[in-house]
């Protein structure tokens, strides 16, 4: 734990003090709750994109069906033809492999990127991070399989992708109604003013020891089918196994400053190291808000 830790204020505060609607979404009040918390719920803002992004899973998923059982070894676990990555499956599951993040991305479904670039999450993460505002990555979607899907220990992201600035904003977005029985997320608000923690290796990646950092110590947020979940990227957050009869899917957007880059990436203890130094082209996103200035020196914005 780092030094900053004693200092931190991490009593948990209700699902109401952090959550708001997105029929009366205001994007500064937004911000503040994300600010103050590192973390903010906004009810049914994916809902306009809801159908398609779920008609593009449910494909991707028989895809990486398809894809499972050849499948070739990677540091992570296995990836398959279709991009999808397999971690290995508990005993119950009777086969090796079980799905963790789909190989369906913004060069893959259209329906996701619509969802990326929606008027009203864009209207927070402007208020957050504006005026200019590039995607980071390629949109992620996790699936938790029925019957034992996979937990995602408690995290933060930055441990994965730790950034020169700011760092991105990721809104997780559920795409079916999520509670307890099923993986809902769960947060640690006041989380993001901790610093970088030190993470182990578990089985599902790199998380913090779960003796210092035990689920109670975290917030679930049950959810419907189109509830947006905006989190900072030094805010500690995961997901129980999934132990209802359906499996549960969520889709995740990144969202951070034109100027920003990582620092230090890696998925493991032992590959986590210095990424490619600067801000150099492979890691610019599409812009989505803004644009992106040559004239100014990269950091200069972030
Ligand atoms: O599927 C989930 O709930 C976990 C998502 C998550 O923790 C992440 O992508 O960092």
């Amino acid at each position: 734990m780092t030094k900053h830790a004693q200092a931190v204020d991490l009593r948990l505060p209700s699902i109401a003090d952090i959550s708001l609607d997105a029929d009366t979404l205001d994007p500064q009040r937004a911000a503040a709750i994300y600010q103050e918390h590192g973390c903010l719920v906004v009810r049914r803002l994916m809902r306009p994109h809801l159908a398609a992004v779920r008609q593009d899973l449910d494909a991707a998923l028989a895809e990486a069906y398809h894809a499972m059982d050849t499948a070739t070894p990677v540091a992570e676990g296995w990836q398959g033809a279709d991009g999808t990555l397999f971690i290995p499956a508990p005993s119950s599951f009777g086969r090796e492999r079980q799905i963790m993040v789909l190989g369906m991305r913004y060069q893959t479904s259209a329906a996701l990127l619509r969802s990326a670039l929606d008027p009203a999450a864009l209207s927070v993460v402007g208020a957050v991070l504006g005026p200019d505002v590039e995607l980071f990555q390629s949109g992620q979607c996790l699936v938790k399989e029925a019957v034992g899907g996979h937990p995602k220990n408690l995290h933060q992201d930055a441990a994965y992708f730790e950034h020169r600035f700011e760092g991105p904003m990721a809104v997780l977005s559920y795409a079916v109604d999520t509670d307890g029985s099923n993986g809902a997320l769960h947060v640690v608000p006041g989380s993001h003013r901790l610093g970088m923690l030190e993470h182990i290796d578990t089985s599902s990646h790199l998380a913090l020891d779960s003796a210092n950092w035990p689920w109670q110590r975290s917030l679930p947020i049950c959810g419907q089918a189109g509830d947006s979940i905006f989190f900072h990227v030094r805010t500690i957050h995961g997901s129980r196994p999934n132990h209802s009869a359906a499996p549960r899917p969520v889709f995740i957007h990144r969202y951070r400053r034109p100027g920003d880059y990582v620092t230090v990436s890696g998925t493991s203890t032992a590959n986590r190291g210095s990424a490619h130094a600067g801000a150099d082209d492979s890691q610019r996103g599409i812009m989505v808000l803004g644009r992106r200035s040559h004239t100014t020196a990269e950091g200069d914005k972030a």
